[in-house]
């Protein structure tokens, strides 16, 4: 038998055909008639299988006795779990229980849908996600322009005709912010329409290597480059005008300030020559078609969200926004901007370093010193819902030493790794196979409308608990503990025994779209909705567009004290097609060949330093030091080294890396760097040294 479901591991959302016979998959291949992928996958899809498989995946809840995780029944752990929670705030306060939500959870229909009741339930100020390591710039940039965080315009990359990608490797990690399954081949249809690709990025990556154009920028200084480009734009008149002039405010601020850039020092910051830059913005401002996109490479930098909202400011005053081959708003049939807060900022602050929290959330670059430093409101216990931040956030092995000191930790996951290893209890949801599936958050960033609805594929073990079922359970008997109304505590058990599907019936009803889930379930292949088409002003979450929020405008005079061009090794990150965050580490056919933990450095650096193709070199920051092979790389911008992003070096059975000297970029970037505006870590543009090893100097001599 044939089944069809969307895959869950990135955010491509390619249609998957899983063969299954006699309860074992056959095959895993993409689904032609998927209206959406046209038949893409990669080859991370066949993990799907070794997951399900796999004998290591926790099928059972484990409970620590004398320091070992033993397997208990999901009433033991469940009701212990609510218990230790409940005590422990009714001791400490509720402040003392931490959040952290990690990327798998916009994944998963479930913790959508039930993990956002138990974290308001947990009533603390400490709710951490992924998101601050990753796209706070541009939901804050989205909230403050839009009028919603969730409201980020989305290439059209179909039918434009020019498409500047910066800090972005989309062939390696097939989109973000940009789910389009099959990036290389839509990137080879721009060119082949006689259009144009240009990268901008500290490394010639893999999308650079597909481009019409190759900008080599120096880490960091992206602004510069948005702020130049702006006033080249705005002082030669290339700004178009277009409906936007009626419905956005804050032209004449950005016209006074790039005032005082001056574009002969943003080359030299930047290391991209003055006429490349002019000729960069001209052409961008007159194109028809054209599209701006910048991703994680730009928001993981000190200017992460200013860098981002000038992105904006210039796809808009060239009439780029909300045209087609520009940058354009989806219209899924579940609009989640309907159902999630459109975000706040500054509501209340970390208690440690006072930084702001937005969308209700703070920063996770405060989560260790929150845990570490005694006194009212230190945290002393944490739910780690499906998350690695031990190895995803910045100097991740001191807070790996930090929740050793916890009183309680309870994981939502089926797979032990470098952080949840430390837990109380973990509870196991189903493996991805067998749940159902229904894409609320990447149908909102797709470059085409469609909606489709994956039943499980595989019937799941007696007793065995999904995402939701798990975080509404978990809700229920913590409400048993705290002071609720009647009313309060019957809604939640209302909503578990809805289950998701039921809710989402509803959601889908409650959209624009005409479609029910009934059609869904009868077109298994998914349904097309159209091309995303023009929604402005109406779809405004506000009144108007805001060119010039305070916020960023007051960020400008931190841009404007430019600094000094440094020799300074900057260092960057990269991701592989084969990688996925910082799991999947132990999946065989993910992990052969050629090592991938090493230093990209450029031959000419390398020749400075006295290394050779396939030293080992120290790297070294302000936070620690680490050793690694080195590989020399022309595509290497002078004075930048690249590691890879999700391996670490703190092996066990389930995380042990296949390749040598493996370490975790994340032991050396730190905490104490941050964007100022959004709060997101930085983590593009560290600071480093870099020299041989001493056992390699010791060889060498
Ligand atoms: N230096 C550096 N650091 C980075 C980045 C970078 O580019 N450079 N990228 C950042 C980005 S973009 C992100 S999103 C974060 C990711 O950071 P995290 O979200 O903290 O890490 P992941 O590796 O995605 O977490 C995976 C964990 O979730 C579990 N899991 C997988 N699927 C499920 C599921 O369905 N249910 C449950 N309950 N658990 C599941 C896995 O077993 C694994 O243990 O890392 C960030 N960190
Ligand atoms: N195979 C695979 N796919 C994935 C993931 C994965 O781990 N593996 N993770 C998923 C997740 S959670 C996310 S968020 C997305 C991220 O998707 P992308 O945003 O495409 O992420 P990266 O591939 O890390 O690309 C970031 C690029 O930014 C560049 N860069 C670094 N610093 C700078 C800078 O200062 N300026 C400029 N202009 N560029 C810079 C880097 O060299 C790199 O090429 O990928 C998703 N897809
Ligand atoms: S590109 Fe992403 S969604 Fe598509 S098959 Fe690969 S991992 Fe799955
Ligand atoms: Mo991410």
């Amino acid at each position: 038998m044939t089944t069809y479901r969307t895959c869950t591991l990135c955010e491509a959302m390619c249609g998957l055909a899983i063969e299954v016979e006699n309860g074992r998959i056959m095959k895993i291949r993409g689904d032609e008639e998927d209206p959406f992928s046209r038949g893409h996958i990669c080859p991370k899809a066949l993990a799907l299988k070794n997951i399900h498989e796999d004998g290591n995946r926790i099928r059972k809840p484990l409970i620590k006795r004398n320091g070992k995780f033993v397997e208990t029944d999901w009433h033991e752990a469940l009701e212990t779990t609510a218990k230790k929670i409940a005590d422990l705030q009714a001791k400490y306060g509720n402040q003392a229980m931490a959040i952290y939500a990690g990327n798998p959870n916009v994944h998963n229909l479930g913790s959508m849908l039930y993990l956002p009741n138990f974290s308001k339930l947990l009533r603390t100020p400490n709710r951490y996600s992924a998101s601050s390591v990753d796209q706070w710039p541009h939901q804050q940039v989205a909230h403050e322009m839009y009028g919603h965080q969730f409201m980020v315009p989305i290439p059209d990359i179909d039918r434009t005709d020019l498409f500047v990608i910066m800090g972005a490797n989309p062939v390696a990690s097939n989109g973000s912010l940009m789910t389009a399954p099959g990036v290389s081949r839509r990137l080879k249809a721009i060119m082949k329409r006689g259009g144009e690709v240009i990268v901008i990025d500290p490394r010639k990556t893999e999308t650079a290597d597909l481009a019409t154009t190759y900008l080599s920028i120096r880490p960091g200084t992206d602004v510069y480059l948005m702020a130049a480009v702006l006033r080249l734009i705005l002082e030669n008149g290339w700004h178009q005008p277009g409906p936007w002039t009626e419905f956005s405010t804050g032209l004449d601020e950005l016209k006074s300030f790039v005032q005082s850039i001056d574009v002969k020092d943003v080359s030299r910051l930047t290391s991209i020559p003055q006429d490349e830059i002019e000729c960069l913005a001209q052409t961008f401002a007159k194109a028809e078609k054209a599209c701006w996109y910048g991703r994680i490479g730009v928001s993981t930098q000190r200017f992460g969200a200013t860098t981002q909202w000038l992105i904006q400011c210039v796809n808009i005053i060239t009439n780029k926004l909300d045209t087609p081959g520009g940058l354009m708003f989806p219209s899924p049939a579940v609009n989640v901007l309907d159902f999630l807060s459109p975000g706040h900022h500054g509501r209340w602050k970390s208690r440690v370093r006072s930084l702001p929290e937005f969308a209700g959330e703070l920063p996770v670059i405060a989560l260790t010193e929150e845990i570490e430093t005694a006194g009212d409101g230190q945290i002393k216990g944490l739910v780690l819902a499906a998350g690695n931040p031990a190895v995803t956030t910045p100097n991740g092995q001191r807070l790996e030493r930090a929740i050793q000191g916890l009183e309680f930790m309870v994981a939502i996951d089926f797979y032990l790794n470098e952080t949840n290893r430390h837990a109380h209890i973990i509870l196991p949801p189903v493996s991805p196979l067998e749940r159902d599936h229904y894409d609320l958050i990447f149908h909102q960033f797709a470059i085409r409308n469609t909606s489709k609805f994956s039943q499980a594929t595989m019937p799941r073990p007696v007793g065995a608990m999904d995402d939701g079922e798990i975080f509404a359970e978990l809700t229920c008997r913590l409400a048993r503990h705290k002071k609720l109304s009647f009313g309060q505590k019957f809604k939640f058990h209302l909503q578990k025994r809805m289950g998701a599907r039921r809710i989402l019936a509803f959601a889908l009803k409650k959209g624009q779209s005409g479609v029910s889930l009934k059609q869904l379930l009868q077109n298994p292949h998914g349904i097309d909705l159209g091309a995303m088409a023009a929604q402005l002003p109406k779809g405004l979450r506000q009144e108007q567009i805001q060119l010039a929020p305070k916020r960023f405008v007051e960020d400008l005079n931190r841009v404007k004290d430019v600094g000094k061009q440094t020799e300074e090794f900057r260092l960057i990150g990269r991701r592989h097609l084969l990688n996925n965050n910082s799991w999947l580490r132990h999946i065989p056919h993910l992990n052969r060949g050629k090592s991938r933990m090493t230093l990209l450095i450029s031959p000419k650096d390398a020749e400075s330093l006295g290394v050779s193709d396939g030293d080992l070199v120290t790297v070294k920051s302000d936070v620690a030091q680490i050793d690694v092979v080195a590989e020399l790389d022309s595509g290497m911008t002078h004075r930048v080294v690249c590691l890879p992003y999700g391996f670490s070096g703190r092996a066990h059975a389930h995380t042990a890396s296949p390749f040598p000297h493996s370490a975790s970029i994340n032991d050396i970037t730190h905490s104490n760097d941050w964007d100022r505006v959004s709060g997101n870590a930085v983590l593009s543009g560290v600071r480093v040294e870099v020299g041989l090893a001493d056992a390699q100097t010791a060889t060498k001599s």
